[in-house]
């Protein structure tokens, strides 16, 4: 199966999916089971699933065929060659390509010299007005193609201004850029695009990262510290013609290394292979060369000869374009797409179904309690019903006095819930101010201060360190007060189920020690960055400012996630007690009525309790019911999409 054909397989299943939720959120608010926690969670469900996105970064040294092989595996259907690649240098800016159905189709460009202002790019991508646009006509080619060249563009301007762009660095001779006979610097134009575009897998949630060599890009932190460890899969790309350079090994080695379960998360591509089809060669001999070219590059990357797959992008595109079946299968591109949609696709697929699951699973749960609450209620009517058969009327009326009397004092301990919920968000205040904006925004302007000290370049390390463990620190804090107001509910809720036969169960608590593994992950990718030759641009203040940027638009998102996951467990709480309070309000008022119209007639007894009869088995079919839809979102995403 092509990459494509996986992927859309996917946006199937999320498709069916999130209609699926639907007629689940309207078939429970039919039957006023449609609790507001459980709306919560139904809605967070949806969005992850709908929202959900996988970036692929396609990364290597220049020339090694990124853009081809981004244009062979995903653009062949527009007949030519969408992103340019060209020998030598041509893509200049990190692009990415994805959709946004709330903008027109168009390629967004930001300028180069926004480097010099402090702003992350995460602050730019919420300025729409500092980018460059160009509208895109996706069914025309031409246009397309021709729109997009504009990624190539490059300005030539001094030494002065290219240092402080950060391209030219003293301290780093070997790196620097070549100067012209003019004494000139050619630099980017652009620092970053984006490219909307309506293709059918961008409009699933696929998001595709071309980025330039990397020696272009030492001074953008942000694709380093924040882009590259954020994508879900990276495909490295060497050339058969070049074999595995000192560069290569570079960028292989402090940008795309990784141990463990990550190793799953990066292609390795030996591409140009069509470069050692050699017409005095027999067929075997040429295969025996690839053979050992791609053992050789793997040997050297430290993996194994399977992991690294030879193809020629150029030919595939050709192929493909063509509709030249051999030539695509000596092209070796379909394998390649194979590994994309299993590996990849495969495992991106496992994570949702998991969160889908876990999702899933606390909404049954949240639902069935309601159910299992009212299924009491009914029972213990009918018992009540059932024990005034041949009663006269003095028990009768007794018995609407005793409900009435249960009534008036559940009403007046009303307030004891209330205490509950009070001491609750006090100690939520304390939580989500650990967890908040302005708290985070002082830790990281003191590294930004540290970081700017002169001579820091050494310290650097230490001043890292130590801004990440007062965030380890921080969130150890925050995870004991989750546990303490957890504890708070158990207690609570253990009280209040004693004394009013309630059925309150503590929600499931957020795992804010889970936030560690992230910190860690983002300490180390900034250090990583440091480490090579960057600390030394640490001389500029700008570049610090810039740095710690990034850093906080990055722990910012992972402090919203947690934030996120803290108040679904508050709303989940809350909701519960509501959703108590009320089933008990009604259960009183059902029970009132009940008995008067016993006392008004003389059949209505056994009429009542015939109904709650009903009442009853209409419930256990909803209970069953419910077992079913829900039993239908869980089911396999393959199976489900085979079947579509
Ligand atoms: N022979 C051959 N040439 C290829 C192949 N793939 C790419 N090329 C050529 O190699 C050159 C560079 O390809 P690009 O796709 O621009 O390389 P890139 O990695 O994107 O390079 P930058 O954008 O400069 O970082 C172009 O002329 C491509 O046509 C291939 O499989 N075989
Ligand atoms: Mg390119």
């Amino acid at each position: 199966m092509t990459f494509n054909q996986e992927f859309d397989e996917h946006g199937v299943w999320r498709k069916q999916f999130a209609l699926r939720l639907k007629l689940l959120s309207e078939w429970l608010s039919d039957h006023d089971l449609l609790e507001a926690g459980v709306r919560e969670r139904l809605d967070q469900l949806h969005a992850q699933v709908k929202n959900d996105k996988m970036m692929v970064a396609f990364v290597a040294e220049f020339s090694r065929g990124k853009s081809e092989l981004i244009n062979a595996v995903f653009f062949a259907g527009y007949g030519r060659r969408i992103m340019p690649a060209s020998a030598g240098r041509t893509t200049m800016c990190p692009t990415e390509l994805g959709y946004d159905a709330d903008v027109p189709p168009c390629l967004r460009l930001l300028p180069i010299e926004t480097r010099l202002q402090p702003q992350s790019l995460l602050d730019w991508r919420n300025a729409p007005d500092k980018w460059e646009r160009v509208d895109l006509d996706v069914n025309d080619p031409q246009q397309l193609a021709r729109a997009i060249q504009k990624v190539a563009e490059v300005r030539r301007v001094s030494q002065a201004e290219a240092a402080s762009l950060g391209f030219w660095n003293d301290g780093t001779p070997n790196e620097n850029p070549l100067v012209g006979s003019d004494g000139l610097i050619e630099v980017p134009k652009w620092r970053h695009a984006l490219i909307n575009m309506a293709h059918p897998l961008l409009k699933q949630g696929l998001v595709i990262l071309d980025t330039p060599g990397l020696n272009a890009i030492g001074a953008e932190p942000e694709l380093t510290v924040s882009l590259l460890p954020q994508a879900h899969a990276v495909v490295f790309i060497l050339a058969a013609d070049t074999g595995v350079t000192k560069s290569d090994l570079g960028i292989w080695r402090e940008h795309l290394s990784v141990v463990g379960e990550d190793k799953a998360t990066r292609l390795v591509v030996l591409n140009k292979i069509d470069t050692m089809w050699d017409a005095l060669s027999s067929p075997e001999q040429v295969q025996l060369q690839i053979a050992s070219q791609r053992s050789d590059s793997a040997e050297i990357l430290g993996l194994s000869p399977q992991q690294v797959l030879a193809v020629s992008a150029q030919k595939g595109l050709l192929a493909k374009v063509s509709r030249d079946d051999k030539l695509l299968q000596a092209s070796n591109l379909m394998e390649l797409e194979a590994a994309l949609g299993e590996g990849l696709l495969g495992q991106r697929r496992r994570i949702l179904a998991e969160v889908v699951s876990k999702g899933i699973q606390s909404l049954r749960q949240e639902t069935g309690r309601l159910v299992h609450t009212r299924a009491r209620d009914i029972l213990e009517q009918v018992q009540e019903l059932d024990g005034l058969r041949g009663k006269n009327t003095s028990v009768i009326k007794q018995m609407r006095l005793r409900i009435e009397q249960e009534q008036a004092d559940f009403d007046a301990s009303g307030a004891k819930i209330q205490a509950v919920r009070s001491v609750h968000l006090r100690l939520l205040k304390d939580l989500f101010a650990q967890l908040g904006n302005t708290h985070l925004k002082s830790r990281v302007s003191e590294l930004a201060r540290a970081l700017k000290q002169p001579g820091i370049k050494l310290g650097v390390r230490r001043a890292y360190g130590k801004t990440f463990e007062q965030l380890a620190v921080d969130l150890n804090r925050a995870d004991q007060l989750a546990a303490e107001i957890q504890s708070m509910l158990e207690g609570s809720f253990k009280n209040l189920n004693a004394e009013y036969g309630f059925s309150l169960q503590p929600p499931t608590p957020p795992r804010l020690s889970a936030y560690h593994k992230d910190l860690a992950l983002i300490e180390k990718s900034h250090l990583q960055y440091l480490s090579l030759g960057n600390a030394l641009r640490l001389a500029q203040p700008e570049f610090a400012e810039r740095l710690a940027r990034a850093l906080m638009s990055r722990l910012r998102v992972v402090y919203d996630t947690a934030v996120n996951e803290v108040e679904l467990w508050n709303k989940s709480a809350a909701a519960q007690l509501d959703a108590q309070l009320r089933e008990r309000r009604r259960n009183f008022t059902r029970r009132i009525e009940a008995v008067s119209r016993i006392q008004q007639a003389a059949g209505g007894l056994d009429e009542r309790i015939r109904e709650l009869q009903s009442q009853q088995s209409q419930l256990n079919l909803t209970d069953a019911k419910l077992a079913e839809l829900t039993n239908h979102l869980l089911a396999e995403p393959e199976a489900e999409a085979v079947a579509a």
